[in-house]
């Protein structure tokens, strides 16, 4: 990993404490491979970025340009596509879009400028890739970090079924098989049916529940959390034992911190809370929201018996995050959107094939705009499931009753629900819109936001 900028090893930040994780510049190259991972008792074949799981850790500073380089060395083409980033469209790798796949053998440079602070993941955007292990993080440092902690940890989620349930290409195909959906798969939180998958295994930084992974720290100390859900099909419900939570941030951006007792994350989104570590040994919980299972971590502070992975953590029925809670904190308020689109997300009586205003990703729904106008788009769920729906190269600001709602990138949508966000069109090219359900992504639930003509030959990092 080559990082220029103003950050480098062991600088210390100006503001607050030294995030310690801030060492830590990743690889220069993202190698994708088959690759055998262990998870607790298994041992499984799968695909990784560098054999790792999750890929390796990639971080920067704000205003940092980004050296990656992919080299692929699996059997299929991929792309390396940098999630909730608003960089270059050219470095967005999304196939078809900004880039063809990068062929089995080859080479793709990923040269970008990381603009803003905050929490990120990088993972393929080729078909069920990214349900294998091709995923991993990316951590934007502030070198004006307002916030005030000890220690920070990456906390990455999971749903894992390769190597178990077959292959994500072969659950995907007998989803597309079948035209009806797992009925005990179910949620309140989530308006019905949660998923379309009951996994064998939630992890959490590549571990199952049986041999999970450990955070420690001294007793006393704040650490700061960031939560990034890189499952396929599953919304997670986090909570740490004997703690309340304070949310800084959502999808990377600044949040007025709430302090709550759990909260709920889509896949794509990601959250950031802060704790003051108690004296002891706890239960980190993530549960896979509506399908009885749970990824799971210990958080200690000090010597003693750890937790087993059932443990009774009562904070996950305390109050709950909403996104009506979040208000902005770091970004002015997007100018007032001069027209509105509707986007209905809907379900063909297939049952396996989502559309965006009744199209389908082979001929997507194209939302118009011009350069350098605010949109209001309202998100109307007519389809039986919640969908997180995912932008790329953009934040939105979401609506919420009172005030600035948050900055984000990716937003839940029930069934029966309608959200709306504003989104300024100031980054120009062709950008995905989908659900970062992968598999409702594979059945079609995609559309394009592209405007404006992407920026001429310069410098990879180009727009301001
Ligand atoms: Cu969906």
């Amino acid at each position: 990993m080559l990082v220029t900028g103003a950050f480098a090893a062991g600088s210390a930040l100006t503001a607050g404490l030294a995030p310690p994780a801030a060492a830590q510049h990743g690889p220069a190259v993202l190698r994708p491979r088959p690759s055998t991972v262990t998870l607790g008792r298994r041992r499984v074949r799968t695909w990784t970025y560098n054999d790792e799981l999750p890929g390796p850790t990639i971080s920067a500073s704000t205003g940092d340009i980004v050296h990656a380089t992919l080299v692929n060395d699996l059997p299929e083409a991929t792309t390396v596509h940098w999630h909730g980033i608003q960089l270059d469209h050219r470095m967005d790798g999304a196939p078809g879009y900004s880039q063809k796949a990068t062929p089995p053998g080859g080479k793709f440079p990923y040269v970008f400028r990381v603009p803003f602070p905050g929490t990120y993941f990088y993972h393929s955007h080729v078909g069920m890739q990214a349900d294998r292990g091709l995923y991993g993080p990316l951590i934007v440092h502030d070198p004006r970090e307002p916030l005030s902690y000890d220690e920070e940890y990456t906390v990455v989620l999971d749903d894992w079924l390769d190597g178990l349930l077959g292959t994500p290409d072969e659950v995907l195909r007998r989803l597309n098989a079948s035209t009806d959906h797992d009925d005990t798969l179910r949620s309140d939180l989530l308006g019905g049916v949660t998923g379309d998958v009951r996994h064998p295994l939630y992890l959490v930084n590549g571990r199952p529940p049986e041999a999970p992974a450990t955070f420690s720290a001294r007793p006393g100390r704040r650490v700061r959390f960031r939560v990034i859900n890189a499952a396929a099909d599953t919304a997670f419900r986090v909570a740490l034992g004997g703690h309340r939570m304070t949310v800084t941030h959502a999808d990377g951006c600044g949040v007025r911190p709430v302090t709550v007792d759990t909260f709920l994350v889509g896949m794509g989104e990601r959250y950031d809370f802060l704790v003051r570590l108690g004296d002891g040994v706890f239960p980190l919980v993530a549960m896979a929201e509506g399908k009885g299972a749970r990824a799971f971590a210990v958080v200690r502070t000090s010597g003693g018996r750890a937790p087993g992975p059932e443990a009774k953590v009562p904070q996950l029925d305390g109050r709950r995050l909403a996104y009506r809670d979040l208000q902005a904190r770091t970004r002015p308020d997007l100018p007032k959107p001069e027209r509105t689109v509707l986007v209905t997300l809907g379900m063909r009586p297939s049952g396996n094939e989502w559309t965006m205003n009744d199209r389908l990703a082979s001929d997507p729904f194209r939302l118009r705009v011009d350069r350098g106008e605010t949109i209001r788009v309202v998100l109307d769920n007519q389809s039986p499931m919640w969908h997180p729906m995912h932008l790329h190269g953009h934040t939105f600001q979401l609506r919420v009753p009172n005030g600035s709602g948050p900055h984000k990138d990716t937003v839940n949508v029930k069934p029966r629900e309608r959200v709306e966000f504003d989104v300024l069109t100031a980054n120009p090219g062709e950008w995905m819109f989908h659900c970062h359900n992968l598999y409702h992504q594979e059945q079609g639930m995609m559309g394009v936001l592209g405007y404006g003509r992407p920026p001429r030959r310069r410098a990879a990092h180009g727009h301001h």
